[in-house]
């Protein structure tokens, strides 16, 4: 028997480190740090890992689809067939529509440096380029407002280890216990508690992490979170109660938010009271928790991004950030910049406080963006097509041209992503998948974006391969190492990519072996941040980066501006931005702004559907990946959670099952009735698998069935925002 360590890799971007038991060439069970501190403890999902490397539906072997797309009928071929077949499709339809009407649309299954996406994309490239997307399906609201704001999205939140230095944690939309958002986060809050320091939950749920850690919680509808920041400012700016000498010093544009704040537009003075009908929070608690982040100081406002995905996004993220300066909160320790809790990119090696890997597998540029420069606005554009948002990928292959889009689309390869499940309106998703003329994709499973495959290409999973990660609340590399041979005849992404590159008479793709890459790779990260060595990386699995004290964002701006500008436009951060007043575009207005979003509980269509829906991200899945493990599964079930009034008037009760509707689908599933979520307001958890039965109505409870395909203005999912019909199901 051996004991292996290793990282954990899933979509939560925990990152967390696990120790494999392994005999005879078998997983036999997995145990966690347990060892220094701070221990960086996996969850129950990458505990219950065997379970996933050994699932009866793991794909072992290439196939290819023998029955209707859909239909999940599909028969065993080789690789080379498989590729063939593959390489084949690519060079008709590169020769005969040309390379952006072949889509790659990479998810981020896996958080690894050398096993990513990432391969498949740099073979796509070389071999004449590929639309790709532009846009977090998570974040692109404070991406958006990050960048509009102080001018970059990276690095923006401390180490969580700076809760500690707080006097003050306001949890805004923000559920680690569940998200995890990077592995040790709730070590830090669980000592914030013990020392006594104030947390707060601002959330439509009273989440676990409320029920863990906060003192208060404060209930709030959906998409009105702008209001409220907005109401709270007022307070601070009517009672004098802001920090003056940082706003002239560090920022510009106060002054025409505070016009904003107090009618001077519209005639409408943003109050607690005007806040308190659109949010359904009461006046008195808007303007109690003003005062307190005002007089507070330091304190945190750990601004989640879920709020952020709703229809004016945004606009929640850069109140947000206005209010964090108007306390001057920013650059401190104890404090935040109050931009997307979790901070800066969190995987391979990219977290918030270590920049690019080096010397990892690098993708070319791509040929047809080489005359589409970024448009002049704040988004997460590079290295991506500038002209199609990654949620807006149905639409673009329904409509092509003819809908404006650059082109038409014909092919699309699926690595790393649950497309049909993850996208907003399934059944438009679905509509497309059926239009497209091939579909590659690359899983581990059977999922529901699986079955609508062409060809299926096998992955192994990182149990089975060796690579490198990083992540924490405090940071650490981590390496992944290979704990067993790779299971049937899965393969990794890399072999996968060097493969189809010989297939396509891509000659450069690698000049090293794996082996060589993940050398270098190592070599980068000792020279760079003083890593051990390969050898004694792999034999420790985990090297924690020793920090003299917390990370700070913006610190260097804040101890010297002159030295550190912002790296906005004026230097400055940016409350008015001017960049945004050119666009002239009343729904990206240049200060922050409550813009009602639609289907809210004023839209006419809340006659017929009067409940908000949010779909959070769920303790025992990330996303859709272990929806299919039994041990999981275990723990809680898939379940609607609507409160004990709305429950009460519908005749539902507890685990009753019920059918939640609009005009976009139908789900059913069974109702967990609790007071745990605010009157009006459902939820129904993201990730579930679609799983219609014959009358197309979803049994698997996928959230995205009853969401609707539009995006916010500057380019976020809006998944937060959709308005549904509940009733009990007579049997
Ligand atoms: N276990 C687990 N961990 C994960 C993931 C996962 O799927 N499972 N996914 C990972 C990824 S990729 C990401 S992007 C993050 C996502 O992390 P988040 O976006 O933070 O996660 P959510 O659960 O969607 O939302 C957090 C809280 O916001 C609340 N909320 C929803 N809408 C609103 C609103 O309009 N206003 C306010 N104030 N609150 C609202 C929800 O009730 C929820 O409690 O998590 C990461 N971690
Ligand atoms: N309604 C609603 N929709 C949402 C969200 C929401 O809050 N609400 N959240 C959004 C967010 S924040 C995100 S980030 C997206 C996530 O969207 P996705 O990235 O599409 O979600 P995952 O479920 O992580 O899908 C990853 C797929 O990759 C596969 N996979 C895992 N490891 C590997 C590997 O090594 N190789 C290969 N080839 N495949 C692998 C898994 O089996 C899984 O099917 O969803 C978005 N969708
Ligand atoms: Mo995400």
């Amino acid at each position: 028997m051996s004991i292996i360590p290793t990282t954990c890799n899933t979509h939560c971007g925990g990152s967390c480190p696990l120790k494999v038991h392994v005999e005879n060439g078998t997983i036999t069970r997995i145990e966690t740090d347990d060892e220094g501190e701070p221990q960086f403890r996996a969850c129950l999902k990458g505990r219950a890992f065997r379970q996933r490397v050994y699932a009866p539906d793991r794909l072992l072997y290439p196939m290819k689809r023998v029955g209707d797309r859909g239909e999940g009928r599909f028969q065993r071929i080789s690789w080379d067939e498989a590729l063939d077949t593959v390489a084949r499709e690519l060079f008709r339809v590169r020769d005969v529509y040309g390379p952006a009407s072949i889509i790659f649309r990479g998810g981020g299954g896996d958080l690894h440096v050398l096993h990513q996406r990432q391969a498949i994309l740099r073979a796509l490239c070389l071999f004449g380029g590929c639309t790709t997307t532009w846009g977090y399906l998570s974040y692109e609201g404070a991406c958006f407002s990050a960048l509009a704001t102080y001018g970059t999205e990276k690095a923006t939140s401390h180490t969580m280890d700076d809760l500690l230095n707080s006097r003050l944690i306001i949890m805004w939309g923000w559920n680690p216990v569940v998200t995890v958002h990077r592995c040790n986060t709730t070590w830090y809050l669980a000592q914030a508690r013990e020392k006594g320091i104030p947390i707060v939950s601002v959330d439509p749920r009273y989440t676990d992490s409320a029920a863990a850690f906060a003192q208060r919680w404060v209930p709030i509808r959906p998409g009105t979170d702008a209001a409220m920041l907005i109401a709270m400012a007022y307070v601070i700016i009517t009672e004098g109660l802001q920090d003056q000498g940082f706003l002239d010093r560090y920022t510009v544009g106060f002054d025409k938010f505070k016009d904003c704040i107090l009618g001077k537009e519209d005639g409408v003075p943003k109050t607690p009271g005007w806040a308190e009908a659109i949010t359904g929070v009461p006046a008195e608690t808007i303007a109690g928790l003003a005062r307190e982040y005002a007089t507070t100081k330091p304190a945190a406002l750990m601004a989640g991004i879920a709020a952020g995905r709703t229809a004016y996004g945004e606009q929640y993220h850069r109140a947000a950030t206005t209010l964090a300066a108007m306390t001057g909160n920013i650059g401190i320790h104890g404090g935040g910049a109050a931009e997307r809790a979790f901070g800066g990119d969190y995987w391979g090696g990219q977290s918030a406080y270590l920049p690019l890997t080096p010397g990892r597998l690098p993708v070319p540029p791509n040929a047809i963006e080489k005359d589409n420069p970024p448009p002049a606005r704040p988004g997460r554009f590079y290295g991506c097509s500038v002209r199609l948002n990654i949620g807006m990928l149905a639409d673009a292959i329904l409509k092509g041209r003819e809908g404006g889009y650059p082109t038409d689309y014909k092919l699309m390869w699926i690595v790393n992503a649950n497309f049909v499940t993850q996208t907003t309106d399934v059944n438009k998703t679905l509509e497309a998948l059926r239009k497209l003329e091939f579909i590659v994709v690359q899983e581990q499973f059977m999922t529901p974006t699986a079955k609508y495959a062409d060809i299926l290409l096998p992955d192994n999973t990182f149990m089975e391969r060796n690579d490198f990660t990083s992540g924490g609340a405090t940071p650490f590399f981590g390496c992944v190492n290979q704990t067993i041979a790779s299971r049937g005849e899965s393969k990794s992404h890399f072999e996968i990519a060097s493969l189809l590159a010989n297939k396509l008479g891509v000659e450069d793709f690698s000049n090293k072996t794996e082996a060589e890459w993940l050398r270098q790779i190592a070599a980068g990260y000792s020279q760079v941040y003083g890593a051990p060595d390969y050898a004694e990386m792999k034999r420790v699995g985990v090297h924690k980066l020793k920090r003299t004290e917390p990370y700070v964002a913006f610190r260097e701006q804040i101890e010297e501006p002159e030295k550190y500008p912002f790296p906005t436009p004026s230097g400055k951060i940016e409350i008015y931005s001017e960049s945004l007043a050119k666009l002239n575009d009343p729904m990206l207005p240049p200060v922050p702004k409550y813009i009602e979003t639609w289907e809210s509980i004023n839209d006419p269509l809340a006659a017929k559907y009067p409940l908000q829906l949010i779909t959070s991200h769920f303790k025992r899945r990330a996303h859709s990946q272990f929806d299919n493990i039994p041990w999981l599964r275990e723990l809680e079930p898939q379940a609607l959670w609507i409160n004990v009034r709305d429950a009460e008037s519908r005749g539902i009760r507890d685990g009753d099952m019920v059918r939640v509707f609009n005009d976009r689908g139908q789900v059913v599933i069974s109702a967990r009735v609790s007071e745990r979520i605010m009157p009006g307001v459902v939820d129904l958890p993201e990730g579930a698998w679609y799983d219609p039965d014959t009358k197309g109505v979803d049994r698997g409870g996928c959230c995205n069935v009853l969401t609707r395909n539009v995006t916010s203005p500057a380019g976020a999912l809006s998944s937060n925002t959709a308005l549904v019909q509940v009733e009990k199901m007579i049997a």
